[in-house]
Parts: C-alpha cells; structure tokens; sequence
C-alpha cells in the first residue's frame, strides 16, 4: 500500500491506491528489426504531405513509374493494383485537399484500397515505394497517411520502422486554432517562435479540470494507434488472424475510461456516467480546431437530446442494437448469420461480445447485432446538426485521433464498458485454485520513490501544417503544450519460491482508486473494476526467496515519445 499525492495544480486531491499483484505464467515475444532505407522513405513521404514530394529520389517515381506496367511485383497479379487505378482515371476518388474520415464508409472504401495495394506488395523497393510516392502526388492527402500508416504496422516489410508522430505529420489534428493561426503568421513574417498551446474551454466548466486527459496528445495518439494495431475492418484474407481483437477492444477502452475516471477522482468530479440514447447528453464540447482543409470541427451545446441523424442511422435502430447485444449476454450466447448459436459464457465471450459490440468485421451477424461503437461516436459526433443543415464537417468523435477531446467519448465508452461488465458479472467467479500458483508466495512489495505526477511542457513542430513558398523558407515553429508526466519510482518484490525447479513468472502489477466520489472507501470487489494496469513483465524465479526490481521506465503500458522528424 502506498500513497500518492499530486503535485500540480489541478490535482489537489489525496489519492490512495492499493497495489495488487498478481502472479502468471510466461509466454514469449519476440524483437524485430529495421532498415535505414525504409524509414528514409517512410519520412520522406510524411513530411509535408499537402505539399509535393521533396526528396529527389523518390519524386522521379511520382511520374516515372506506372502501378500497372509490372504485375508480377504483386502477390495478386496486380487486381488490386489494377482496381485503384481504374477508380483513379475515372475520377471516382475523394480529391486532394478535401477532408478525410475513416468512419465515411466511402472514404474508408478508398483508403482501403491503396492499403490493399500496399499489402499485395512482394517487395517494398519497388512495389511500395514506387507505389507510395506515386499516389501520394494523385491521391486525398490524407487517404494516403492513413493507408501508408497502417501498411507499415501491419506488413511484414514494415517491420523495424518507425512511424513518425501523428501530432507532427497532421498537426491540425491536434492543434488548437488559435495556435495553427498563429504559426502561419510567424511563417509569413518569417518569426520563429514557441506557442503555447491551451486546453479548450474555461474554469467555468467543471469538465475543463480533465481536459488535460482527453486532448492530451500522448493519448489520442495512443487511441489511434490502437485503432491502427487492431482495425475494426481488418479481414484475414489481409495475411493473418488478429488474436483477441474484440477482448483487447474491450481491454484497451476499459483501461482508457478507468484512467479517466482516477483523473476526475482526484479533480473532484463524479465518475463519468454513461450514456443513455433516450436522455440529453449533458456535456457540450466546443474543439476550437479546424480541418487543414474545409473548415472547422462542429461544435456541440450543453443538454442536447440525441436526434435521430439524416442519412446515417436512427436512434431507435442503435437502442435496437443495444437491446439484441443485451440479450445475447443474457442468454449467454450469440447467434451466427446462419443461426447457429455460440456461447460466450466462457473466457473467449469476452472476445465474441468486443466483436459485436465494436463493429469488427470479425463480428458473427454484422447485420444483427449491427455497430453500436462506431454509431454512437458518429450519431454523438453529429449532434450539433443531425440534419445537416448546416453542412458541418465530421466531428472530433469520428476521428480516433481527435476522440477523447470530447467529453461524451468517455460517456459513450462508459456505456460500452458497463455492457461488457454485465458479460463479466455472469461468468463464474475464479476458484482459489485458479488463482493460487502452489509453493509461491509474495512476502512483500514496496515502493522505491514518491509516485508523484506533475505537469510538464511538451514541445511539438509544426512545420508540417503550413504551405510552402518558394519565397518564404521555413521558421522553427513550435506548439507548446501541458502534458502529465511522474516522477521516477520503482517496485520491489520479494517473493519465496518452495519449488524444487526455477519457473517462470509472469507479475502483472494495478494501481486502483481507494475510495469513491463521496470519500468512501472502495471495498476489493467494488473497487477492482477501476483497477489501472501499471506493468507486467516476465521474471524467472529460483528456489528459495527472490527480490525483483522493477523500474516505472521499464512498465509496459508507457513508451517513450517518438522523436521529433521535423
Ligand atoms: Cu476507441
């Protein structure tokens, strides 16, 4: 047990976390690496992408290379090759300059396309290259980000390289206006100069004391690097399964709304409540952030009711949805598209109901259970104007990198969440068996260092959000924004091993909150569910007793900021 108390000032709150640890069994993983021509084309072709390409070597290919003329560098014969070019010289693809959202099945459509491409690729010199330079001259800027993107995460070419920062290739995404405004106004004066980049709204909103969390920039980067790890439209046919999809959909947005929810713990806010499609949504949100292209992100007033939405969905079809998951969870299993029914009251459920739930392809009867995440983040996303009148762009709900800004994200993701607790409450509890490891003990844990969390400056570039002009080169320009950081600490364990023969153990460490909104403290079967996930790591341990050292720079659920490519 250890106490953690907040330095910064919005954070004047005690919080008291219980440590729980808990004992497994290993499994293994594996390094891989890069290479340094890859990752120079990959920046190459990320940097600036409103602007034509600007490495010699790669804009050759721009018009030097035809997708067409070689299809044995395809694992298809070049269909999909083919089928990208022809809707390109019919004119049928979202034009550059123009914005892009991934939740616009035509805009996915297209994105897909290229990503298609890419992955029927033998080789990355020439077939992705030479592909990647030439369609991003022709191609929505933004199509092609995304599809590049989630090609070097997902084929075995890109393996080793490094995906330069969103925040640095799309700044506006994560950029407030007024900053965005400012640094092309140092560009045109030629004025290098740091901005300093403030969370939206005001103190008059109780909400603004964890805006810090939802436009945090760490977080909506992570956000859509998860929703670029496992895509809800990932099919098999692309090379491989992805394993516990639909859990880890659950896992990783249970985690993100727990979080949440231990920020506004220690900001004096109640947990966030979830959702209900037949109530007003309580929490307005106003993204003071613009497209590159087309204008602003909309806005959304207190207190709205949630109204059906012109030409997307109405709400009567999502509660419809709502309704037949709940069942399923009630009765215990789901229904195929052929009516066969598949149990989810066993450890795998979970991966079922994240499936369905998510909007996944993986998903047994798409048509049944429907898509209730992806439709409530966009039917969320439009109520500023469900009709359309106005002719407003995509909201920050339909962009996972802008997502979590809205306050209603979390709400949403409550109600998600709370569905998927119903599924838990129903399975049966784990034995003492399950959870004793026979002849291991934890003597004891302790804590080396204060666990303080504090406020620091980040500094990101925005070269990339502004044009080019031969006449005016360009300035270091930089946004500068708040981010949560903590200080350095480590975990000691000391564990007794009765066993004759060294094993391997795999330590999974959760901080969660002690006690509630109202002070009261949380007891181990109520309090579990808003467990935050600290680390988990693999040791081996011998016979006798063991001390294990673990540092929080080593926790698995933190990585390091991708270096700056500006
Ligand atoms: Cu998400």
């Amino acid at each position: 047990v250890t106490i953690q108390q907040s330095q910064s000032q919005f954070q004047s709150q005690v919080m008291k976390f219980y440590i729980i640890l808990l004992l497994g069994f290993l499994t293994a993983v594996a390094a891989e690496q890069g290479t340094a021509g890859k990752q120079q084309d990959v920046n190459a072709l990320l940097w600036k992408i409103y602007q034509p390409l600007h490495r010699n070597r790669l804009k050759k290919l721009t018009c030097g290379f035809s997708p067409i003329s070689s299809t044995s560098i395809y694992t298809d014969e070049g269909v999909a090759a083919k089928k990208i070019v022809d809707e390109f010289n019919c004119e049928n693809l979202l034009e550059q300059k123009k914005y892009f959202s991934l939740f616009n099945p035509k805009h996915r459509e297209e994105t897909l396309m290229l990503f298609e491409l890419f992955m029927s690729c033998k080789t990355w010199d020439p077939c992705i290259r030479n592909n990647a330079a030439y369609f991003r001259e022709r191609i929505n800027e933004n199509v092609f980000v995304y599809a590049l993107y989630v090609t070097v995460i997902h084929h075995p070419l890109g393996d080793g390289v490094v995906l330069p920062p969103l925040y640095e290739v799309t700044p506006h995404m994560f950029t407030n206006r007024e900053i965005i405004d400012r640094a092309y106004s140092a560009k045109m004066t030629q004025n290098p100069g740091k901005f300093q980049m403030n969370f939206t709204g005001t103190w008059k909103n109780p909400e603004q004391r964890v805006a810090y969390f939802g436009e945090d920039i760490g977080i909506n980067v992570h956000h859509v690097s998860w929703h670029m790890d496992y895509p809800f439209w990932w099919k098999d046919n692309y090379g491989y399964h992805l394993d516990r999809k639909g859990e880890l959909f659950f896992w990783a947005h249970h985690q993100m709304t727990v979080r949440y929810d231990a920020e506004r713990l220690s900001n004096n806010l109640n947990p966030v409540h979830e959702i209900y499609w037949n109530k007003p949504i309580d929490e307005g949100f106003a993204p003071h952030t613009t497209y590159k292209y087309g204008g602003e992100f909309p806005s959304r007033p207190d207190n709205v009711d949630i109204a059906d939405v012109d030409g997307v969905a109405k709400v009567r079809e999502v509660m419809a949805w709502e309704r037949r998951i709940r069942d399923a969870i009630a009765n215990g299993y789901v229904t195929g598209r052929d009516g066969k029914q598949f149990s989810i009251l066993h450890d795998r459920g979970i991966d079922m109901l994240g499936n369905i739930i998510e909007q996944s392809e993986y998903s047994p009867d798409r048509a049944y259970y429907g898509g209730l995440h992806n439709m409530a983040h966009i039917i969320i996303g439009r109520q500023g104007d469900p009709k359309g009148k106005f002719d407003q762009l995509p909201s920050v709900m339909e962009h996972f990198e802008t997502a979590t800004r809205d306050p209603a994200f979390f709400q949403v993701h409550k109600y998600i969440n709370n569905m998927f607790k119903e599924l838990k409450d129903k399975l049966p509890p784990y034995t003492r068996e399950d959870m004793m490891w026979n002849g291991i003990e934890l003597e004891d844990i302790s804590v080396d260092g204060n666990l303080l969390t504090y406020f620091e400056d980040f500094e990101f570039s925005l070269k990339n959000a502004l044009d080019d002009s031969v006449s005016v080169s360009d300035v270091d320009i930089m946004a500068v924004v708040k981010r949560i950081n903590h200080k350095e600490f480590s975990y000691m364990l000391r564990i007794l091993s009765k066993r004759n023969e060294e094993v391997d153990a795999t330590v999974r460490i959760f901080m969660c909150p002690r006690r509630d909104n109202n002070k009261i403290l949380y007891s181990l079967e109520s309090g579990r569910w808003g467990c935050i996930e600290m680390d988990k790591f693999w040791k081996k341990l011998y016979p006798g007793g063991n001390i294990l050292h673990r540092h929080s720079n080593d926790s698995t659920v933190t990585v390091p900021d991708v270096p700056s490519f500006s």
